[in-house]
C-alpha cells in the first residue's frame, strides 16, 4: 500500500521537479493529484511516464489524501495549507510562509530529519530556503566535528530561483544583447541580469541586509544551531539553474582541511571534488538535474582562528526545492504514516 499524494502548484519550476524526483525515487504513490490556480487549469504536467490534467487547487477536497507538496508562494500556501492540514492531509511546504513559526518544523533531512516529529502540531513541515538547503547540508557534518562558531557566506544565486519569469528575463535580455532589436527592461530584477550580477535577492531590511540574507541566518539557527552566528550576502548571477556559495566557516576546535575533505566525503548528501588542479571543482552547471550538494575548493582560512573556506554548488530546483520536498516526504512515510 502507497499514499495518496497532492502537488500544489504542479505547473511551476518546482511543481514540476517535484513531480519527476516522485516518480524519478519511486516514492510509493497509489494517487496523485497534479493541482493548478484557475489560469494554469488542465495544463498537463508529467509525472514518470504518465501524464496527469492539473486540476483546481480551489475547489480540491484534501479529505482522505495523505500528503500534500505545496509549491505555490506565500499568498497562496496562507489561504489553502490550512485547509489541506484540517482535513488530516499533511502539508510539506516550499513557500516561507511557516519557516519561521516554533509549531512548525522546518527540515533538511540530512541535518535535522528528528525534528520531524513536530508536524502534528499543525499538520505542517516547512521546506527551506534553496541557499539555506545546500548550505547546512555541507556545515552539518563539520558542526558535528568542530563546533561551528561562525558563518560568512556569499552567495550566486540562479534566475531560476526567481521561478520562469527570471530564467526568461535572463534568455531574452541575453538575445538582445546580441541582436538588439528591441530593449528588454529589467522586470523581475532590479537591473540588467544579462552579463551582469545583482546584490540583491527579495526585500530590503531596515538594517541593510535583504530579506534573503535575513532567511539564510534564521533558517541556519532553526534547523541546524541557534548558537551559530551567520551573516550573507545573496547575489543574482546569470546562470539558469545552479546556486554556488562561497562560505568562510570558524570553528570552536581547530579542524585541518584534510580532515574537513575525509568527513565531507562520508557525509549524507554530500559530493566532494576537490582536486586542486584547473576543473578539479564543480560549476553550476554541472549540478543540473543532480540530487547532491558538492563541495569544492576545501581550504584553510589563515586569518581567524579554526577558519575553513569551501565552495558549495546545488542544483537549487533540486535540493534547495523540490528534492528536499520529497526527501521530507519520505522520512514522514518511513517515521510517521509508514504505509509505503
Ligand atoms: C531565490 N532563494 O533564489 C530564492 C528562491 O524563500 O523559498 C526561493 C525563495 C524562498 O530567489
Amino acid at each position: 500500500m502507497g499514499y495518496k499524494v497532492v502537488v500544489a502548484g504542479a505547473t511551476g519550476n518546482v511543481g514540476r521537479e517535484m513531480l519527476n524526483i516522485l516518480a524519478e525515487r519511486e516514492f510509493p504513490v497509489d494517487e496523485i493529484a497534479a493541482l493548478a490556480s484557475r489560469k494554469s487549469l488542465g495544463t498537463e504536467v508529467s509525472f514518470g511516464d504518465k501524464t496527469l490534467k492539473t486540476k483546481d487547487l480551489d475547489t480540491f477536497d484534501f479529505t482522505g489524501w495523505d500528503m500534500a507538496l505545496f509549491a505555490v508562494g506565500s499568498e497562496a500556501t496562507k489561504q489553502y495549507a490550512p485547509k489541506a492540514a484540517a482535513a488530516g492531509c499533511v502539508v510539506i511546504d516550499n513557500s516561507s510562509l511557516y519557516r519561521y513559526d516554533p509549531a512548525v518544523p522546518l527540515i533538511v533531512p540530512e541535518v535535522n530529519a528528528d525534528a520531524i516529529m513536530g508536524y502534528s502540531k499543525k499538520n505542517i513541515i516547512a521546506n527551506p530556503n534553496c541557499s539555506t538547503a545546500q548550505m547546512v547540508v555541507a556545515l552539518k557534518p563539520l558542526h558535528d566535528r568542530a563546533k561551528i562558531r561562525r558563518v560568512v557566506v556569499s552567495t550566486y544565486q540562479s534566475v531560476s530561483g526567481a521561478g520562469k519569469e527570471g530564467m526568461d528575463e535572463l534568455w531574452e535580455q541575453t538575445k538582445a544583447v546580441y541582436n538588439p532589436v528591441h530593449e528588454v527592461p529589467p522586470k523581475k530584477f532590479s537591473k540588467q541580469i544579462a552579463f551582469n550580477v545583482i546584490p540583491h535577492i527579495d526585500v530590503f531590511l531596515d538594517d541593510g541586509y535583504t530579506k534573503e540574507e535575513w532567511k539564510m541566518v534564521a533558517e541556519t539557527k532553526k534547523i541546524l544551531d541557534p548558537s551559530i552566528k551567520v551573516t550573507a550576502t545573496c547575489v543574482r548571477v546569470p546562470v539558469f539553474v545552479g546556486h554556488s556559495e562561497a562560505i568562510n566557516i570558524e570553528f570552536e576546535e581547530p579542524l585541518d582541511w584534510q580532515e574537513a575533505q575525509d568527513i565531507l566525503r562520508e557525509a549524507p548528501g554530500i559530493m566532494l571534488i576537490d582536486k586542486r588542479e584547473p576543473g578539479g571543482y564543480v560549476t553550476p552547471i554541472e549540478s543540473v538535474g543532480e540530487y547532491a550538494t558538492y563541495v569544492s575548493r576545501v581550504r584553510q582560512d589563515p586569518t581567524v582562528d579554526n577558519g575553513l573556506v569551501l565552495w558549495c554548488v546545488s542544483d537549487n530546483l533540486r535540493k534547495g526545492a523540490a528534492l528536499n520536498a520529497v526527501q521530507i516526504a519520505e522520512t514522514l512515510g518511513n517515521r510517521v504514516l509508514k504505509k509505503g
